[in-house]
């Protein structure tokens, strides 16, 4: 059987095949992208009404593409009190906001109790808001800084409110590549460890992979069949979430920057190979909104949410310091051919927009 044959029967395909996706012309990966996407979710296009919230850019650990930590390029250090946090989440809730996405820098002088305080400060105020928070990266780092166990961080996350994990940290699993970017912080096995332990308490989390600097196509397909891998044990990961790197402010240089092609094809080539993970995100913030709409004729079904404020990608670069506005999104979505469908964060249909 050939490899398109393959993919058209879906038989499930190994890092030689998955490599050899990419040296198909654009169309018909697209295609092949597109109708598994169809057979699954139709003309349905997913976004939430979600709230970015970074509550300190003071950071232990020195990642080489990060331009958002306190570092000589970026000088202004900022950490928010627990007032300030709820006071931003009041607002965002008041307006709408379903979901919290909250994510750090790695913190070294504030403690365990700084990071868990906001959450139950929160979740005292909103019983029913979801608190996604606390990336492997962060959970690593406060096991790292104050001894704690992976089992003692999670469960004290869980008793704090936080409902889901997101995807960050993950990078790139290639070891080489890993501990040229980030040294020092979260290995690739540790970040599958803690995500299966997650699991192992009945939640989800999401799983991203940061691509178009100095990995290959190759360290792409591992960094998917590895969290194929891990899927196939917890079937706890919701959405896959390709990350664009956004190039600005930052210390990693002399990258293969990715065409629009190349973007196109790695989202295509996420859906192909990931078979048990339901949902692709085109996170519009670092693929522009323009690669992300077409994103959803290539394998995405899912552009992540109107985010209100975005601190991490913009810092590089990305146009998304503002989100989206909700009416905006809608639009452009229906215009874009796709039904947009507002989910929860664990992507419960809350409102189909004919
Ligand atoms: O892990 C840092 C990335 C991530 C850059 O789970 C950069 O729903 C591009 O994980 N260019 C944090 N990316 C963001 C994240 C995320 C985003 C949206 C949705 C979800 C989800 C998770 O941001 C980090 C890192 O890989 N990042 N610097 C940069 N220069």
């Amino acid at each position: 059987m050939d490899l398109i044959e393959k993919v058209r029967s879906r038989v499930r395909l190994n890092q030689e095949e998955g490599e050899a996706l990419y040296d198909l012309d654009l169309y018909t990966l697209g295609e092949l992208a597109d109708d598994i996407r169809k057979e699954k979710f139709g003309n349905k296009s997913y976004f939430n009404i979600n709230r970015h919230i970074n509550p300190t850019n003071v950071c232990a650990d020195i990642c080489k593409f990060c331009a958002y930590s306190a570092t000589r390029k970026n000088p202004n250090q900022y950490t928010l009190t627990h007032e300030q946090i709820v006071e931003i989440a009041t607002n965002s809730i008041e307006n709408g906001a379903k979901e919290l996405h909250i994510v750090s820098a790695h913190n070294p002088t504030d403690g365990v109790e700084w990071y868990m305080g906001a959450f139950r400060k929160i979740r005292e105020k909103f019983p029913d808001i979801h608190i996604k928070s606390m990336t492997a990266a962060e959970i690593d780092f406060l096991h790292r800084q104050y001894g704690l166990s992976y089992d003692e961080v999670i469960d004290e996350m869980i008793a704090s409110g936080v409902d889901s994990m997101p995807g960050g940290g993950a990078e790139i699993f290639d070891e080489k590549v890993r501990e040229y970017l980030c040294k020092g912080k979260v290995t690739s096995k540790q970040w599958l460890e803690i995500h299966e332990k997650w699991h192992s308490r009945g939640k989800e989390s999401n799983a991203t992979m940061l691509f178009g600097h100095i990995e290959t196509r190759s360290h792409r397909i591992d960094h998917m069949l590895r969290l194929r891998d891990l899927q196939d044990k917890t079937g706890g990961f919701n959405a896959f979430i390709p990350l664009v790197y956004q190039k600005e402010n930052n210390y990693l240089k002399n990258c293969n920057f990715p065409t629009g092609q190349e973007v196109l094809k790695t989202y295509a080539i996420a859906r192909i190979l990931l078979d048990n993970i339901p949902n692709i995100k085109a996170y519009w913030a670092t693929s522009t909104i323009n690669l992300a709409l077409i994103a959803q004729e290539f394998g995405a079904n899912d552009l992540d949410g109107t985010i209100e404020k975005e601190s991490i990608q913009s810092a590089a670069g990305a146009k998304s310091a503002n989100g989206m506005k909700i009416d905006d999104f809608i639009s452009l979505i229906k215009n874009s051919g796709f039904t947009p469908v507002e989910r929860d964060s664990l992507y419960n249909e809350l409102k189909v927009y004919e």
